[in-house]
């Protein structure tokens, strides 16, 4: 892979989707391509682990199975909006049109007009050409099909023919899915081995495969594609979006809400304070938050009914490993309304927060 070139392929189970983040390592800048927004939290935090900024988000196209993450992300960080004239789509921050560059410190994004699973169907491509994301247009050994969203099959034909196969045969593609777990193909391997698309196929072929497709429609249809035309803006995606138990808690990448000690010390009387710790080590060096309970880690799941109903949770421990599998066990106990503390008592001890110690 290329060291000049932070690349990830996300995963979203329930539309099996594919995100991609595309950083440059020396500026830092970044580009997300077809966030789904009950991922927002993840990916977000996958950028600040990364250290990354991200400077816009870009749609291939308007998707129906799910509802893009744009607009949120937007909300949250101030990114710019970005998707295709032609997807007819309101309220980004800038329509790209075939040919469009789209920098991200020195690296970039051209974007490629690929209609056909829809008319405003974009793909792509890395500034040397070894690699495209080609959205539903073309996927692995298989392609998007073409039977709603102003779907043409002609017109996709065109698209992977004169856009995609005309790259170099190993440029890597990146479908936007996959329905049975692949993840990467290229360009050679398609023009050869596509059954819908490769070889000899002619587009009368290629036509009649898709005129013969007979799947059902996306489940998500109806709420999706609203919501996606105003590029994810809407109280539906609000909705979908995961919102934390409180607001302070910051969602890390494993997936875990935390709270930091500054704001926690600050918000002591609105949050109960749970620690899952030992009773010596409660009773230890380390000391304790003044009105933490001391419930260990292993009684926890017994009496995770005796807690406050109507108060959020911090978990805390020594270092912010047991407090975060505390939360993972109080979110099955049905609370929602839980973040670790992060780093734990030791962190708590070395920013000098207030601790009560045993005989003190
Ligand atoms: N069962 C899926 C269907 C998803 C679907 O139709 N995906 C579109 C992309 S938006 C597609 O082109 N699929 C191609 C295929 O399944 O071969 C759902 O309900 O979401
Ligand atoms: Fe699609």
């Amino acid at each position: 892979m290329d060291q000049r070139l932070i690349f990830r392929q996300l995963f979203d189970p329930t539309s099996s989707s594919y995100t991609y983040l595309l950083g440059d390592p020396v500026s830092r800048e970044a580009l997300l391509v077809d966030p789904v927004i009950e991922q927002v939290r993840r990916d977000l935090a996958l950028v600040r682990d990364l250290g990354l900024r991200l400077l816009a988000t870009l749609d291939t196209h308007i998707h129906a199975d799910h509802i893009t993450g744009a607009a949120a992300i937007r909300s949250l960080l101030g990114t710019r909006v970005l998707i295709s004239k032609t997807s007819g789509a309101e309220g980004a921050d800038a329509y790209l049109t075939g040919g469009q560059i789209v920098p991200f410190g020195a690296r970039s994004l051209t974007a490629l007009a690929t209609p056909g699973h829809t008319p405003g169907c974009m793909t792509y491509l890395l500034d040397e050409r070894t690699l495209a994301m080609t959205g539903d247009c073309l996927l692995v050994r298989a392609c998007g099909r073409t039977d709603f969203q102003e779907g043409n099959s002609r017109q996709l034909y065109h698209s992977v023919h004169e856009q995609i196969f005309a790259l170099d045969d190993d440029c890597l593609l990146y479908p936007a899915h996959d329905y049975r777990g692949l993840t990467v193909t290229t360009v050679g391997e398609e023009r050869r081995y596509n059954p819908r698309l490769g070889g000899a196929l002619s587009e009368s072929d290629f036509t009649t495969y898709m005129d013969n497709l007979g799947l059902a429609h996306p489940k998500l249809i109806k709420e999706a594609v609203p919501a996606n035309r105003q590029c994810g803006a809407s109280a539906a995606s609000q909705a979908a979006m995961k919102l934390p138990g409180f607001a302070a808690a910051v969602c890390s990448f494993a997936g875990i809400w935390e709270v930091d000690g500054t704001w926690l010390e600050e918000n002591l009387g609105a949050v109960q304070l749970l620690d899952v710790r030992e009773p010596d080590e409660f009773n230890g060096p380390l000391g304790h938050i003044p009105g933490a309970r001391l419930l260990p880690l292993g009684t926890l799941a017994q009496a995770a009914g005796t807690l406050d109903a109507g108060k959020p949770i911090v978990t805390i421990c020594r270092a912010g490993g047991r407090s975060a599998q505390a939360m993972v066990i109080l979110n099955r106990a049905g609370r929602n309304d839980v973040a670790s503390l992060a780093g734990g008592m030791l962190r708590w001890n070395s920013a000098g927060l207030v601790t009560q110690r045993a005989g003190a």
